[in-house]
């Protein structure tokens, strides 16, 4: 008889729904961004915990009724100061660049990382109090890089996992951080430590090798022997739930909304982008290179649009408050230049749109440009991909993308390279219907295999065993 599968616990820093209040109604608005998008299916369809921060309106709002989750929801609630010094002052500030190999964004303020540790104390203390030993404890992502050891400490025969979202920088990189070796030792405190493609593992491990002296790491089992105890290293690649997504985006009204979104360009061929806003996703690299098409070629303004779709994120940050003046400038100014009555070349949403709305614009888009300086993976492109159920459309995709190694049949480019960018968006308008297709065809067999469920079940097999 098959074991009973243990109670899967996920944790991290953003939950997967917030709170929407109007007229007096509550209503449950999914978080954006890519993490809360690969692992909301995988606990709708497993069940489970997801611990996360929160004020406790969720809570109420499920207990008062009217919605309901199919799994548990856990809150942990960090005093505004801690928040702040963890989130902003070392998450956003220090680390996100650090690990995105942009250290000239990075900045260091000392003693936040004080509160970067009180934070994951008060995660630990919560998770201890929702869970019982036996569970699966699955943390992800860089916020919770201390968290491991800390469960580890207090339960020590647990089972913990911790997954990379986002890239893992060479070891040259990773040092700059003061207290990198804190940082590595509290991941060394899990059982297994996922990362999206092999570059990234092999990252880690140097950094092990380099930095912790008392560890031996073998690099071809990919393990880690600290102590008593030997953790593994493992390349899990994230993926989107297919199926969900086909399904939606066959929808009539999906179709319907397809249509309207191709009238009301004038039937121009689409372009498509569609990110959070942050400085990893190359979005001015992106317009430039439009703007080189459009000052290269006079009838493009006539024949081409690009839609942008850019979600707000991180609006309380500096950084991020000056890349949007920035792209609402080049937007501006590109606009203002080329266009003709009643068509302009690049149609701009800064706001969320709904899932079914968003899967419209894949459908609509004869190309999908997907430009990261760096991505850990980048879920928009798997996105376009799941949603090209009648075949066709171009993936243009940056070679900095972790999707760039198993998205072999995409137009790779260099988002630095701004005339080789244009060149290549006039290689995939130009291209013929018959090799798009084929293309794409490859492309999609690429994405089915890489199945946000079999992803998770994958992993926590590992973790299992
Ligand atoms: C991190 C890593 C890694 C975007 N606009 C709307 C909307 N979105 C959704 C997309 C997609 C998600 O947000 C973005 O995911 P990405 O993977 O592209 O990027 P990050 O948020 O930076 O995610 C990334 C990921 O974690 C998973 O491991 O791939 O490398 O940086 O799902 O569809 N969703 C809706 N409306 C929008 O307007 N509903």
């Amino acid at each position: 008889m098959p074991r009973a599968r243990r109670r899967l616990v996920v944790v991290s820093n953003r939950g997967p729904y917030r709170v929407q209040s109007s007229g007096g109604r509550r209503r449950l608005v999914r978080a954006a961004g890519g993490l809360v998008a690969a692992l909301d299916p995988v606990l709708r369809g497993r069940g489970g915990v997801w611990v996360s921060t929160g004020d406790g309106e969720l809570g109420e709002a499920l207990e008062e009724g009217g919605e309901s989750l199919p799994y548990e929801i856990a809150q942990v609630r960090l005093p505004r100061a801690v928040r702040e010094g963890f989130y902003e002052g070392v998450s956003n500030a220090m680390l996100w660049p650090i690990l995105h190999s942009m250290p000239a964004t990075v900045r260091m303020s000392g003693p936040a990382f004080d509160t970067y540790e009180s934070a994951n104390r008060a995660f630990c203390d919560a998770l201890l109090s929702s869970t019982r030993a036996g569970d699966l404890i699955w943390i992800h992502d860089f916020h919770l890089m201390l968290m491991p050891a800390m469960v580890r400490q207090q339960r020590p025969k647990a089972r913990i996992g911790w997954f990379c979202h986002i890239p893992w920088p060479s070891s040259d990189i990773f040092r700059i951080l003061p207290w990198r070796r804190w940082l590595l030792e509290g991941l060394l405190g899990a059982d297994l430590l996922g990362f999206h493609t092999d570059a990234y593992a092999q990252n880690f491990l140097r950094c092990v090798v380099d930095l912790v002296p008392d560890s031996q790491v073998d690099f071809s089992r990919m393990t880690v022997r600290c102590g008593r105890r030997t953790l593994r290293v493992v390349v899990a690649p994230i993926g989107v739930p297919l199926d969900a997504i086909q399904t939606m985006a066959a929808d009539p009204q999906v179709s319907a909304d397809m249509e309207r979104i191709q009238k009301t360009v004038d039937h121009r061929r689409i372009i498509l982008g569609v990110d959070r806003l942050d400085y990893t996703k190359g979005i001015p690299q992106r317009l430039l290179a439009f703007e080189q098409l459009l000052r290269s070629d006079r009838s493009a303004r006539n024949r081409y649009v690009l839609v942008q779709i850019m979600v707000p994120s991180r609006t309380d940050v500096k950084a991020y408050a000056d890349l949007k003046t920035n792209i609402d400038q080049l937007v501006g100014d590109i606009n203002g230049r080329y266009a003709s009555a009643g068509r302009i070349p690049i149609q701009y949403f800064y706001r969320n749109l709904p899932p079914a709305q968003l899967y419209a614009h894949y459908r609509a888009a004869d190309v999908a440009l997907v430009t990261p300086l760096r991505d850990g993976m980048n879920l928009v492109a798997l996105e376009y991909v799941a949603c090209r159920i009648h075949g066709g459309g171009v993936l243009v995709l940056s070679e900095f993308a972790g999707a760039a190694q198993y998205l072999q049949s995409a137009l790779q480019v260099n988002p630095y390279d701004t005339h080789a960018l244009a060149q290549s968006l006039k290689t995939a308008l130009a291209m013929p219907q018959d090799k798009a297709r084929a293309r794409m065809n490859e492309l999609r067999a690429e994405v089915h295999k890489l199945d946000v469920h079999r992803w998770a079940d994958d992993y926590l097999e590992q973790l299992e065993r």
